[in-house]
């Protein structure tokens, strides 16, 4: 067994040992859930990437103004294939006198992916992408002579809860300086059905992204999960802003992972993921909780989504 797996084992046992049960939501992005996130951001009722977008055509320009005739360093958290960056990329390179891209990234192959549509779409960008976890590639990047811009977007800080978001937020920091900025992509609280029907779809393809993650132990961690013995259940809490994802055990059962068992209860819930949303008030106090000053924020036009620029 690879050390990689023999984590995701012992996370897996130590979650669903716990009560209530919980697996991590960084455990979904196997290849076929990331294929399944790909279905989500493709559907109407999933929101986020089309509001982000919507910031980035209508609000590059002025972000980009702020770092007029600089050298900057756009560290992008979690980069991906980068596609919704390219246009954020090419204003910000004609506005700055020397601009790099650094995408940062688990995915050694999808980092490829992204290297290769920046140098078709943005003529002489430099592009250098780091693959690992942030904590060891981060400290990789030695240069500090340029304005670094940490870029992460795609409410990926929402899959934190709070307290950890603002950990996050604050190893971070550790790598900025004065006159660095962070670019920070939040989903915003809105009408709490707008938000629940984006984490409950109708087409059952969220449900599908879930379930995904009984399937993928079963093929790394040899388990027997039944998948048609559970279900999808999303809520949205207004006041705290959370949407949680769980899994509901449909009967009483018992689940073998490797040479493990695990019992359930019928009705037992398996806590899958948390994606925060937040309002002003929350967004001051993130920030202060991890030592930076929001700066200014960008919205999209219907004010769903924000990239909030916060300097330290
Ligand atoms: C990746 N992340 C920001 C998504 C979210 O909205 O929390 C993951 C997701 N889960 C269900 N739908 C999308």
């Amino acid at each position: 067994m690879t050390s990689s797996t023999q984590t995701f084992l012992n996370d897996v046992l130590l979650g669903l040992r716990q009560t209530p049960k919980t697996l991590s939501s960084k455990y979904f992005y196997d290849e076929e859930g990331s294929r399944i996130f790909q279905e989500i951001m493709d559907m109407a009722s999933y929101y986020l990437p089309q509001a982000e977008l919507d910031i980035i055509h209508s609000q590059s320009q002025a972000i980009a103004e702020l770092f007029r005739d600089k050298s900057v360093d756009l560290i992008e958290l979690g980069a991906g294939d980068g596609r919704k960056m390219v246009h954020f990329v090419k204003i910000l390179q004609a506005k700055t006198t020397d601009l790099t891209y650094l995408p940062l990234d688990i995915s050694e192959s999808i980092l490829q992916v992204n290297r290769r549509l920046f140098e078709q779409e943005i003529p002489g960008v430099r592009v250098h992408p780091l693959a690992g976890d942030f904590f060891h590639t981060l400290p990789e990047i030695k240069d500090r002579t340029h304005t670094r811009i940490m870029l992460f977007a795609g409410s990926n800080i929402g899959n934190f809860r709070k307290e950890k978001a603002a950990e996050f937020l604050r190893f971070v920091r550790e790598h900025l300086q004065s006159g660095d900025f962070f670019l920070l992509g939040v989903d915003l609280k809105k009408h709490p059905r707008t938000i629940r029907n984006a984490y409950d779809d109708a087409g059952g393809i969220t449900k599908k992204f879930n379930l995904n993650l009984l399937k993928r132990i079963n093929r790394e961690l040899g388990g027997d999960f039944d998948l048609s013995a559970f279900d999808h259940y999303a809520t949205y809490h207004p006041i705290t802003g959370a949407s949680e994802s769980f899994l509901v055990s449909l009967k009483k059962q018992s689940v073998n992972i490797g040479e493990e068992q695990v019992q359930f209860e019928k009705d037992e819930i398996i806590q899958t993921e948390i994606s925060q949303k937040y309002d002003l008030p929350m967004l001051e106090n993130l920030a202060s909780d991890s030592g930076y000053v929001i700066d200014s924020i960008y919205k999209d036009s219907k004010e769903r989504f924000a990239w909030v620029l916060m300097n330290v």
